[in-house]
Formats: structure tokens, C-alpha cells, sequence
């Protein structure tokens, strides 16, 4: 059950669909939080039991169970995902808490909202915003109840095109098309499977957005053909930043119809992004929505037909109010008495220090900018978690209307929930670091609680540079998360599988995420049709194992898998806990592969460099495809099933299928049916051809 409390008048994000259908309740009669209003602000209390675990936030730091930590909702740019950071790119403030009372807790509030979640006090959560919110308390039966009736409260989650669940390589960036043609012919004579290339910025000409460099992208609509006529999608970025250039159309359009956000003076607000000083479009102005949209339709008309959303927290690298504050301050350093003793020397000094490394997301900019909603102006901090939900927005709403059959692939940096309906994410700009695989590890369920189904973190990493074996370990786990990305930043070390030694190893890894494409699209596209999590922690299936309820490297991937990655630098063995029998596959590449069943408890298993372990939950079936260069050469209809099950019971997957890019999905009609029955006898729907 699903009961909104409101408090002063909330913002609709339109993150809950039917915001307005729900009868509003008197903050007063919050049941389990005392809650306190200091003059525009909120605080809320709950006081936990030693035992109470709290999970969701989304994307967020530390981990599966979040309790210990202080959490700031507050979209930021920043590239260093440290311990201690408690804001990343997205704001997500869903939480369930599981005590004697298991319950959820959405606080739909755009602007900031710190989550103390047993950090000050280990006993206390306590949750602050301003006043004005509408909080969403779900009640039901037990932790997977009441995150599938939130998910049916916020809208179906985004589905993206089959293809964008093949292996994608990505890095800032490939300057020109014959780049990328290396890039796709190195993974070709290697044999590795490819399905995807990205266009980071400098694709385009000058960081304009809805340009392409002709100097280095020739005829470009000719190498999308070529790409794609070799079963590889290009995949352009596009940033927030709208660069001020007399007459580029995207600026001179904006600044006509008034499309830009506005500064307190009623100008277009001005800040420095890569292509210089730039505007930034005003998203959550619906005209603005629509007419940024549609300009996305410069590059499908050349055949593109996937797109990520960068810098739209929106990141701001300065702006000339900042530099001229820096400026001033820097003058009266000057004009002091350079006296070493003297406090007044220093403090300046250090002021101006301070200033000019941080111009950067400055509050005081983001406090100067403004929004024109439904012609109410609209200072840029009460909504500052919307800004990249509505960039996404604006692109998927156009899509539906400039190709209303078929999916595009759309993910976003920033995001808010609400944006799952629209695109997936990615985790941003991590770093080649073993303690992230880890992270985003813990990330993905928090994430599919919040709708967010389709997500990935930069397989490799972002920043800094990526050895051999941390790439495989991190692939080894990527093979599981839908957006299966590899990208690194400019200036780090090239991260392509055949950059390495024994490239047959990389080979060996990623054919198994082909080999199980079909099985993983399958529960994904259920999941997402469900309102279910397709990436669970332990606890949400074993609700009662109090083993189970701790693990937290560990996951449950859709409804008959748990997987058990390895993190660490120069291990091959690696501790799991069972919290039933299980069929443990042990792979190594397709062709080899082991399998037996393990007891309930705790295991130690070889794990080698390109090993990949699968458990299998009682009573249900995988399936494996044979592996193939590209999602579009695998077969789809014939498979190898593994089933391991109870003496005389039957066992039905449901193997969800469909071509690819429809956007007329339906359980109903692309449901096949393939079973073993009590005899162990394999029955499948007709058209399919499996062994067992
Ligand atoms: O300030 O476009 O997170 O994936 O490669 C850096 C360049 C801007 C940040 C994105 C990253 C991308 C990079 N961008």
C-alpha cells in the first residue's frame, strides 16, 4: 500500500505517474518518524534496532546496505568517487527499511536531501529537506513487495533495443572515423564479439551539439552504413552545454524563443563547458523540452540510432562572475603587505586559493541560475535534480514521436527518478580502481529499485590507467550488467581487449556474456515489464537467512541466477555463500565448461583470470546461446538448457523474445514456453530447438 504525506506545496517531478491521484495526508500523520520543521527546512527521524538494514539511494556510495553513512541528493560532477564523497551524479531518494516494521520511504523533493542514515548516531536515520515535499510511504510484504509497488507507482522502466546488450567499447576519445575503423577492425581480427562505438566530443565540430566534424568524420551517413553494415552501432554523446557562437542554429534558435535558463538579471545564463562560454537549455521548460528533442533528429536522420547524455547536473567549469570574484580577491592580495606573519596576508591568500580551484560547480552559480516552468519563474536550487531527468526526457519523448516502432538506446549521466522511463544510466566517471568494480557491484540493486534497469559503470575505468587483469576481472562481472561498457578518459592508458597479452582470455570472457545474451535480455525485458529487479541483493530473496541479509558482494541476477565476481588484485579463489543448493557453472570461455551442485553454506572456489562462476537457484532453468560476433548473428532459437531441480518436479522458463528493436512489447505474445517436465523430458515451444 502506498499512502503521500505532504508537507507546505510539493513540486511535482512527475517521478510517481499519478502524482495527483493520490490523496494527500498531513505530514502529522507520518506513522514511525517524528519529524521536526526549522523555518523552511524538514527533519525526520526514525530510530532503528540494531539489526534494521536500510537499502536503495540509487546511485550511491558505500554500500548494499547503506546504514552508517551520511547521504547528500545533490546531482554532481565529480569525477573522484573517494569513501568519503556522499554526493554522485544522480539523486534517487528511495530507501526501504527493514525492521520489525519493513517499510519504504520516497522523498519526492527535487532539491537537496541529506539521508543520515545511522552515521551521527547509529540508532537514528534521520532525512532532511525543505518543507515543502510530498513523501511516499509503501507498506507491504517484505522487501521485494514493496519495491515492485514502487516501481509500479514511478512507470515502466526504459527498454533499450537488444543490441545495446552486446559488448560496447567506448573512450574519449576516437578522433576520426578511421579510428573507430581500427577500433572495430582490431576487435573483428580477434574474434571478439562487438556491438558498439562511441563518439565522445570530439566528433563534433567545435563541442557543438548536433554537429559532426566533416574534416574528420567524412560523409558521415556513409560510415554509420559501413559501421552497420558490419553489425556496429555508433553511438554519439551529447552534452547539456548549448556553445554561444553567432549563428550555429542550436544558439541562435535558443536564445530567439527564449529556450536557455536565465540569470537573475533575466539574461541567458552563462557558464564554460568544453565548447567555450555556453548556454544552457532550459529543460524543464516544456517548449524547450520538445524543440531540444527534436534535434536529435539531425543524427538519426543519418542512420544513428543510439545516444548518451553527458555534463547535465548540469556541470559547470566557471563562469565570469566566478572569475571575476577570483579576480577581485587576487587584486587585494596584491594590494596587502606580502608580511608572512601577517594573518590578514594569509587568510587572503588562502580565500583566494580556495576560489580559484573550486570555480567549478559553484554553488553561488547554480543559486544565480533560472527556470521558466509553465511561465512561473523558478530559481535553479529547488530543482537542481531535475535538470538531467529532463534532458533525457526531452531526447526520449522526441523519439517516440520521430520513430515511434522502434527503440533507441538512450542513457544519461545525471538523473532523477522518473528518467528510468525514459533512458537507463551510466555510473559516470569512475576510476581504474579494484575498490570500483566493487562499488558498482553494490550500486546495481539500489539502482533497479529505483527503476533504473538498464545501467553499467565504465568497465575498466574511467580515470586512471587500467592494467590487464583488473579489465578482466571487471569484465567478468560487466558481463552481467545490461550496459556492458568499456571506457577510459583522455590522457590514460589505452584500455581496448587487444591492447593486452593473451588476448584469447578477454575472448573468453566476453563470449560468455553472448553466449548468455538471449537469457540475460529475456529477464531483463520480464523484469522491466514486471516492475521487478532484475539485479537483487541476497537479502530481498533470502529474506530470513541472516547470512544471507549481510552479504554484500554477492548478487541475485534475475529470477534464477546469483553471481560471486571476483574483486581483488591477484586472487584466483574466492569465498561464496550458498543460501540454498545451487548448480554452480564454472566457465571457462563457451566451449569449456563444468558444472555441479553445491550444498547450502559457504564454499571457497577457483576462480582463474577468465573464469566465470554462475550459480543456478533450484528449480530453474538457463539457457546459453552459442556465441557469436555480434548480438545480431546469434541465434535466438536454439540453446542449451541448465536445469537443476528438485526429483519429479517440472520446471518452465519463460523466455521472453522479440527482434530487437520493437517498441510494441507484449508478455503476452513474445512469451516461449520451454520446460522440462517430471520426467526430465524437454518440451519446447514450437520454432525452438533446445538440449539439455
Ligand atoms: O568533463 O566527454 O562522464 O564519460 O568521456 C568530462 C568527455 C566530460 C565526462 C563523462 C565521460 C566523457 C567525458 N565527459
Amino acid at each position: 500500500m502506498i499512502k503521500k504525506f505532504v508537507s507546505g506545496t510539493p513540486f511535482n517531478t512527475e517521478a510517481v505517474t499519478d502524482f495527483y491521484s493520490y490523496e494527500n495526508n498531513s505530514l502529522a500523520s507520518l506513522p514511525y518518524f517524528n519529524f521536526t520543521t526549522e523555518k523552511d527546512k524538514l527533519i525526520l527521524e526514525y530510530r532503528m534496532a540494531e539489526n534494521d538494514a536500510v537499502y536503495g539511494l540509487g546511485e550511491a556510495n558505500r554500500g548494499i546496505n547503506k546504514r552508517g553513512g551520511r547521504y547528500v541528493s545533490f546531482c554532481t560532477d565529480d569525477p573522484s568517487h573517494t569513501e568519503e564523497k556522499v554526493s554522485l551524479y544522480g539523486a534517487h531518494n528511495f530507501i526501504i527499511v527493514r525492521s520489525s516494521k519493513t517499510f519504504g520511504l520516497f522523498i519526492d523533493c527535487p532539491s537537496e536531501v541529506v539521508f543520515d542514515i545511522g552515521y551521527e548516531r547509529y540508532d537514528i536515520l534521520s532525512i532532511s529537506c525543505v518543507s515543502d515535499v510530498a513523501i511516499f510511504l509503501i507498506t507491504g510484504n517484505g522487501l521485494y513487495d514493496i519495491a515492485r509497488q514502487f516501481r509500479q507507482a514511478i512507470g515502466t522502466s526504459y527498454i533499450p533495443p537488444r543490441w545495446a546488450f552486446g559488448y560496447q567499447q567506448c573512450r574519449w576519445s576516437y578522433m576520426s572515423a578511421a579510428e573507430i575503423r581500427d577500433v572495430v577492425f582490431n576487435h573483428r581480427k580477434h574474434n571478439i564479439p562487438l556491438d558498439a562505438v562511441y563518439m565522445d566530443i570530439d566528433y563534433m565540430d567545435g563541442y557543438k551539439d548536433f554537429t559532426v566534424n566533416d574534416a574528420t568524420f567524412p560523409d558521415f551517413t556513409a560510415f554509420v552504413n559501413e559501421m552497420s553494415s558490419m553489425d556496429i552501432h555508433l553511438v554519439p554523446i551529447i552534452d547539456a552545454g548549448v556553445k554561444i557562437e553567432k549563428d550555429y542554429e542550436t544558439y541562435e534558435e535558443g536564445v530567439a524563443n527564449d529556450y536557455f535558463c536565465k540569470n537573475e538579471n533575466g539574461e541567458d545564463f552563462t557558464a564554460t563547458v568544453w565548447p567555450g562560454l555556453t548556454h544552457f537549455p532550459d529543460f524543464l521548460n516544456p517548449s524547450a523540452r520538445e524543440w531540444f528533442g527534436n534535434k536529435y533528429q539531425f543524427l538519426i536522420d543519418k542512420g544513428i540510432d543510439g545516444f548518451w547524455n553527458d555534463m547535465n547536473e548540469p556541470a559547470l567549469f566557471h563562469t565570469p562572475e566566478g572569475i571575476l570574484e577570483a579576480h577581485e580577491r587576487a587584486c587585494a592580495l596584491a594590494d596587502l603587505d606580502p608580511d608572512p606573519a601577517s594573518s590578514e596576508y594569509m587568510d587572503c591568500f588562502y580565500k583566494f586559493k580556495d576560489l580559484s580551484s573550486r570555480l567549478n560547480n559553484r554553488m553561488e552559480d547554480y543559486a544565480r541560475i533560472y527556470h521558466n516552468i509553465n511561465g512561473q519563474t523558478v530559481n535553479h536550487l529547488k530543482v537542481h535534480n531535475l535538470y538531467g531527468y529532463n534532458m533525457t526526457r526531452a531526447a526520449g519523448e522526441a523519439f517516440e514521436r520521430i520513430c515511434p516502432d522502434k527503440r533507441l538506446l538512450l542513457f544519461s549521466r545525471s538523473s532523477y527518478i522518473g528518467m528510468h522511463r525514459y533512458g537507463g544510466i551510466w555510473t559516470g566517471d569512475n576510476m581504474s580502481w579494484w575498490s570500483h568494480i566493487l562499488l558498482s557491484m553494490k550500486m546495481m540493486p539500489s539502482l533497479n529499485m529505483c527503476g533504473f534497469l538498464y545501467t553499467g559503470s565504465d568497465i575498466g575505468g574511467f580515470g586512471c590507467n587500467c592494467s590487464r587483469q583488473l579489465l578482466l576481472r571487471w569484465l567478468g562481472f560487466g558481463i552481467f550488467t545490461p550496459l556492458m561498457r568499456n571506457h577510459a578518459a583522455l590522457g590514460t592508458r589505452v584500455q581496448e581487449v587487444y591492447r593486452f597479452e593473451n588476448i584469447h582470455e578477454f575472448k573468453n570472457v566476453i563470449d560468455i556474456r553472448y553466449a548468455l545474451l538471449p537469457y540475460l535480455y529475456s529477464e531483463f525485458v520480464k523484469a522491466a515489464l514486471k516492475d521487478e529487479m532484475y539485479f537483487r541483493p541476497l537479502a530481498f530473496d533470502y529474506p530470513d537467512d541472516e547470512i544471507a541479509n549481510r552479504i554484500e558482494d554477492q548478487l541475485m541476477v534475475g529470477e534464477g541466477l546469483m553471481i560471486a565476481p571476483v574483486y581483488t588484485e591477484n586472487t584466483v579463489r574466492r569465498y561464496v555463500y550458498l543460501p540454498e543448493d545451487m548448480l554452480y557453472i564454472r566457465f571457462k570461455g563457451f566451449a569449456q565448461r563444468t558444472c555441479e551442485i553445491l550444498k547450502k553454506g559457504d564454499h571457497c572456489i577457483e576462480v582463474g583470470y577468465d573464469e566465470i562462476p554462475v550459480f543456478v537457484k533450484k528449480n530453474h532453468m538457463l539457457l546459453l546461446t552459442k556465441p557469436a560476433l555480434s548480438s545480431n548473428a546469434l541465434d535466438y532459437y536454439k540453446y542449451t538448457a541448465y536445469v537443476y531441480r528438485d526429483p519429479e518436479t517440472s520446471v518452465t522458463y519463460e523466455l521472453y523474445n522479440d527482434d530487437g528493436y520493437t517498441s510494441r512489447l507484449s508478455l503476452k505474445d513474445n512469451i516461449s514456453p520451454i520446460s522440462v517436465d517430471e520426467s526430465g523430458k524437454l518440451i519446447a515451444a514450437s520454432g525452438y530447438e533446445v538440449e539439455v
